[in-house]
């Protein structure tokens, strides 16, 4: 048996994914991820590392990656790029002085062998912020429809109230399942979020 052989018949097993949440700083990766958890969200900070977080998310055991988006700290977003199933982009909706740069860091990573195969889900973030860009500007605004080499769907969200978070959540992990496991996730259904790990890293 090859060796891609038995780590796809482990993968399987285990009904593991990887998702990787990239952004620019103050786009609220970590917001999202807390709230998902049931965290305090009033005392975020900037993340200077990363955390890991795993979810028990239906069937499946999501081991998520939530890397720190300050420009000096991009340059080491590729060292997570290995075996991610799902690059979650997260855009800060107020922000629009910074799109053009959003967009620029999106379609470099969009370059990238190692996130060749993975879905993007862009979770436009901030919609309780009135006068944010809805996500069709959004959408946009990045280019998403130009976009062949990955499977994207774009999200509006907050995580300040919790809005669509765990839709979008349903939307990868059904792109991933069907993919991985060649198993259809019912979208939509009610799936319980079990947070099993605390954050680590930062
Ligand atoms: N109004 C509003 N504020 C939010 C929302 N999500 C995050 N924030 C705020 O935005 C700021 C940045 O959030 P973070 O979660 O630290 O952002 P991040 O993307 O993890 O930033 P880095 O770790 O620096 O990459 C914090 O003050 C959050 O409270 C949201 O949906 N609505
Ligand atoms: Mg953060």
């Amino acid at each position: 048996m090859g060796l891609l052989t038995i780590i796809r018949k482990n993968r399987l097993k285990e009904k593991e994914m990887r998702l990787l949440f990239l952004g620019l700083d103050n786009a609220g990766k970590t917001t999202i991820l807390k709230k998902l958890n049931d965290e305090d969200i009033t005392s975020v900070s900037p993340t200077l590392g990363f955390n890991i977080k795993t979810f028990v998310y239906g069937r499946y055991t999501l081991n998520i990656w939530d890397v720190g988006g300050q420009r000096t700290l991009r340059p080491y977003w590729r060292n997570y790029f290995e075996q991610t199933d799902a690059l979650v982009w997260v855009v800060d909706s107020g922000d629009r002085l910074r799109l053009n740069d959003c967009k620029e860091e999106l379609h470099s990573l969009l370059l990238e062998d190692r996130l060749a195969g993975a879905s993007l889900l862009v979770f436009a973030n901030k919609q309780d912020i009135q006068g944010s860009m809805s996500d069709k500007d959004i959408e946009e605004a990045l280019g998403l429809p130009a976009i062949k080499s990955h499977q994207w769907n774009i999200i509006p969200c907050s995580a300040l109230t919790g809005y669509n978070l765990l839709d979008g959540l349903n939307w990868v992990v059904g792109e991933v399942a069907s993919r991985l496991y060649y198993n259809t996730f019912t979208k939509g259904a009610e799936v319980p979020v079990v947070p099993n790990e605390s954050p680590v890293g930062s």
